[in-house]
């Protein structure tokens, strides 16, 4: 079983219980979403090699071997051979250890072989990071099937995606670091990964199962509504019209990087068509030194009323950390508030008391238990997307990690 070059989930299974490995690895059979299980050295070292070919049977899913080899051609290419023969549909080894030891797995030609390229811990700085864009090259050359590059770090997964790509426009990209390390669910994807994975975030979860479609639908969501142009707009438009229904007044329009960078484009255009012809602008990930300057893109004036544009909110974290980004970067600054499409309703209320302090008022166009009830046993193209099941397990997820007040 190949994996396919398209979005998904990869689950880290690093936990050490068997038992359990076994119990979440029946329950992803049936979860909702594209799922990937990624085998890493702790759980193979306590149960053995033979956990692959139980693992892939409980789960029927494609099974990736992560022992990160990383030793001479010989050895690695016997620690790969074991690997697939034990079931692994994938390995993944070091490319820094060189082409020697890439082609020498490679032509074992028993599966798909996954290198890393670039790591997520701040150490990889110190001796990977220098030398990852030749990595990149050297194992896009070589033919391999993916990639592993750090979600942490949406810059170096855009610019070596970029580079692998160009090599191997078939390569697929896998990106850890979601959640437990850092990153947030689809940093990696709107910056050119297929695959993201998580480990901790899943396997620690109360309800591991829930857990990984909850982080698959985060993964899935604005960017994939978006997917046409045709889709864009129809976003825009909900925004647009929510901003005239609403009667919001500001001056400047904001999209916190990365989902909210389009829809500020996008909505800034769609208002200027009914007059309402606003600037706008964006986040700057990584501040730059020359030119345009600093931390945002976009013409920012002392005395702007600012309105803030994402695609959802959780705990409104990140919408702080822009405000008070625009807020120090020019004088008297008033905030017309945020707007997003969907509010997850998980804002606690030292979140609600957070955005009060600095007069950030919340907009949505859609609430998430709005979004459910309307599609409880509704069919939309054939389909049922919230079935009786699906709604039981949203109720007990919003019971059980939605704080008290919001229920
Ligand atoms: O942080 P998590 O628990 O979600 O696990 C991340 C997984 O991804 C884990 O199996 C680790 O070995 C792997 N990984 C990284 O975390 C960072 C890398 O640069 C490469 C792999």
């Amino acid at each position: 079983m190949r994996l396919k070059k398209e979005k998904g989930i990869i689950v880290a299974f690093d936990m050490e219980d068997t038992e359990f490995a076994l119990e979440l690895a029946r329950d992803l059979r049936g979860a909702r979403g594209n799922f990937v299980i990624k085998v890493g050295r702790p759980l193979e070292m306590r149960a053995g090699i033979g956990i692959l070919a139980q693992i892939k049977d409980a789960s029927e899913l494609p099974i990736i071997y992560d022992g990160k080899i990383a030793d001479i051609p010989y050895i690695s290419q016997r620690i790969a051979s074991s690997a697939y023969d034990a079931g692994a549909d994938a390995v993944i080894l070091h490319g820094f250890v060189g082409s020697d030891v890439v082609k020498a797995v490679k032509t074992l030609g028993k599966g798909d072989v996954i290198a890393v390229v670039e790591m997520t811990h701040p150490g990889s700085d110190e001796f990977i990071q220098p030398a990852a864009e030749r990595i990149a090259m050297m194992v896009a050359r070589t033919g391999l099937e993916g990639v592993v590059l750090p979600a942490t770090k949406p810059e170096r997964v855009k610019n070596l995606a970029r580079i692998v790509q160009r090599e191997n426009a078939y390569i697929y990209i896998i990106a850890p670091g979601i959640k437990t390390q850092g990153a947030s669910p689809g940093d990696a994807i709107v910056n050119g990964a297929d695959y993201e994975v998580v480990g901790r975030a899943i396997y620690n979860a109360e309800e591991p199962k829930l857990a990984a479609e909850t982080i698959y639908s985060e993964v899935m969501d604005i960017a994939d509504a978006m997917r046409t142009g045709g889709d864009a707009m129809k976003v825009a438009n909900a925004y647009a019209a929510r901003i005239k229904e609403l009667g919001i007044e500001f001056d400047y329009i904001h999209g916190v990087a990365y989902k909210g960078i389009p829809l500020a484009a996008l909505v800034a255009m769609r208002l200027s068509e009914w007059e309402i012809n606003k600037r706008w602008g964006y986040d700057r990930k990584e501040e730059k030194r020359y030119g345009e300057e600093g931390a945002i893109v976009g013409e920012l004036r002392d005395g702007d009323t600012v309105l803030i544009v994402d695609d959802v909110i959780t705990t409104g974290a990140t919408k702080v950390e822009s405000w008070l980004k625009l807020a120090s970067m020019r004088r008297d600054v008033k905030s017309a508030g945020i707007l997003v499409a969907v509010d997850r309703e998980e804002m606690s209320d030292a979140d609600k008391k957070m955005l009060a302090r600095y007069h950030l008022s919340l907009y949505s166009i859609l609430k998430i238990t709005e979004i459910f009830e309307f599609l409880h046993n509704r069919e939309i193209d054939g389909k049922v997307y919230v079935d009786d099941g699906m709604m039981h397990d949203f109720k007990q997820y919003f019971r059980q990690y939605v704080p008290e007040t919001q229920c």
